[in-house]
């Protein structure tokens, strides 16, 4: 959904689910203002029985000046927007509107159309918002209490910022530019007493794997904040190197992870245990993630969730192999050589970027790298917009380079920045077209476990790969081996005649 394709509409309400946290309220804000700044008629809005009444709630909204009302009823307007929340679902009230759209991320099933923008991937609700109003041109920056509304959203709902998933929230904390004291006291009026008591019960019923060091807990529903809480705490006890928080929410279960071992990262282990059935991730070691009730029962039937994250965590520890991209492959006879379809894909010139030695990252699916602008340097744009650097002289070998534009829309569009002004810049204006030449071989293997690379460039962390993925090396650079996700590789390479 486009946020324009709204601007027809002049009696606007946004609504907020019932009981609204700093999400709701920082999405709810944001679109707001920009409706405002259209001279449309627009309200915000919550319904439900309760009022709000959590203290960091409380002083988001004075300190902010947020307009938030509490309806129990409502005229119907020409547009109600849901925020954070679907309509028609069980923790917002429903009102009567002449049109409805949402925007939210949720995974309730529903998918985007051009009235709902839902993108259950993506951390906060209010790093949706910012994207959208980033696509119209609003800038989120002109307007200190937007800027710091939609950070606390993005703040709460990834447990202080330890378990974002996407690049997109990173981009988001990486521009905002915030009022930092408001939201330091917002973080000093976060639990309630109950609260309190409900992480001190969670600790006391905990569940403990001595051979793996691991801890399961489940907390009585409550604030997703306190899950990281109770994690950071009991990671701190001495036999304990990996923790894992729980709670059953309406829809699912909210996940918590921690780790303090580097062969466990909190986001891999985070994104096994909800594979399939939601999703998961963050950092190496803290990451959280959402369990979809329907598919986990789907999926497992009547598997209890405390039953079924045992055996998961078991299958994960079973084994992963790791591979060292500088020290080579050990073993390369169980690896078939493989040509590369022909494909239209997008390269950019480092040099096209910044000034021959800049420093830069370029920030991508996969995690972010760290490269230095240089005549030898290209950048690929993958199938599904994922970024690699690679050297000029491969990618001659493989690519046939022209210097037209390279057009193609991704979900997440790369974006590059500068170390020098800390800016971000888009590479897709810079992308040009390249064909792969007929004849470029591969040699890969599908991995029939999890396998953890350290690829030859400098990323931040090592790339992951699950069963079914290809670990790869170029024909021609044995140290330069990395992994495709079976999905792409199916489409992107066949297994070569002999
Ligand atoms: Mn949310």
């Amino acid at each position: 959904m486009k946020l324009s394709t709204l601007d027809k509409f002049n009696e606007i309400v946004i609504q907020m689910h019932d009981n609204p946290d700093a999400d709701a309220v920082g999405s709810g804000y944001a679109i707001y203002k920009y409706f405002k700044s259209k001279g449309k008629n627009v309200r915000l809005v919550y319904g439900g029985k309760m009022k709000i009444k959590k203290s960091n709630m409380l002083l988001m909204i004075e300190e902010l000046g947020i307009p938030v009302e509490h309806v129990k009823e409502l005229e119907p307007p020409e547009l109600l927007i849901t925020v954070d929340c679907q309509y028609g679902e069980g923790n917002v009230q429903q009102f009567e509107a002449k049109d409805v759209a949402m925007i939210d991320h949720h995974n309730t099933g529903r998918v985007s159309d051009e009235m709902a923008e839902i993108r259950s991937h993506i951390v906060s609700c209010s790093t949706v918002c910012y994207d959208l109003l980033r696509n119209e041109g609003f800038d989120v920056n002109e307007d200190i209490t937007v800027a710091t509304a939609l950070y606390y959203g993005l703040f709460m709902d990834s447990n202080e910022l330890s378990e974002m998933r996407h690049p997109l929230d990173r981009d988001m904390v990486d521009e905002l530019v915030i009022n930092r004291a408001l939201i330091n006291r917002f973080t000093h009026a976060n639990f309630t007493l109950q609260e309190l008591e409900t992480a001190g019960i969670a600790m006391v019923r905990y569940n403990y794997d001595e051979n793996k060091r691991v801890s399961i807990i489940r907390s009585k529903p409550c604030d997703p904040n306190i899950l990281g809480i109770i994690g950071d705490f009991v990671l701190q006890v001495d036999s304990i190197d990996v923790s894992i928080i729980f709670n059953e929410t309406p829809d699912g279960y909210k996940l918590s992870v921690r780790s303090c071992v580097i062969e466990v990262g909190a986001n891999d282990l985070a994104e096994f245990l909800t594979e399939g059935i939601g999703n998961g991730g963050g950092h190496l070691d803290k990451a959280g993630g959402f369990i979809n009730k329907n598919k986990f029962i789907e999926k497992y039937d009547d598997q209890g969730i405390e039953s079924y994250l045992f055996g998961r965590v078991d299958e994960y520890y079973e084994s992963y192999d790791i591979v060292y991209a500088k020290m080579g492959l050990s073993d390369c006879s169980e690896f078939e050589e493989y040509e590369k379809l022909p494909y239209t894909y997008g390269y950019v010139r480092t040099t096209d970027l910044f000034e021959v030695g800049t420093e830069f990252r370029v920030r991508t699916l996969e995690g972010d790298v760290y490269l230095r602008s240089d005549e030898d340097i290209y950048l690929m744009i993958g199938y599904f917009g994922e970024v690699y650097a690679i050297e000029r002289h491969n990618f001659k070998k493989k690519y046939q380079e022209s210097e037209e534009p390279f057009l193609k829309k991704f979900d997440y569009e790369p974006s590059v920045m500068n170390f020098a002004d800390s800016k971000m810049y888009s590479i897709m204006k810079y992308a040009k077209k390249c064909v792969c030449e007929a004849g470029t071989s591969i040699f890969a293997k599908q991995v029939n476990k999890p396998v953890k690379v350290f690829t030859k460039w400098e990323y931040d962390r090592y790339m992951y790969g699950v069963p079914g993925d290809y670990l790869c090396y170029s024909a021609d650079d044995k140290n330069d081996i990395y992994l495709i996700k079976e999905e792409v590789f199916n489409k992107t390479y066949k297994l070569k005649e002999k």
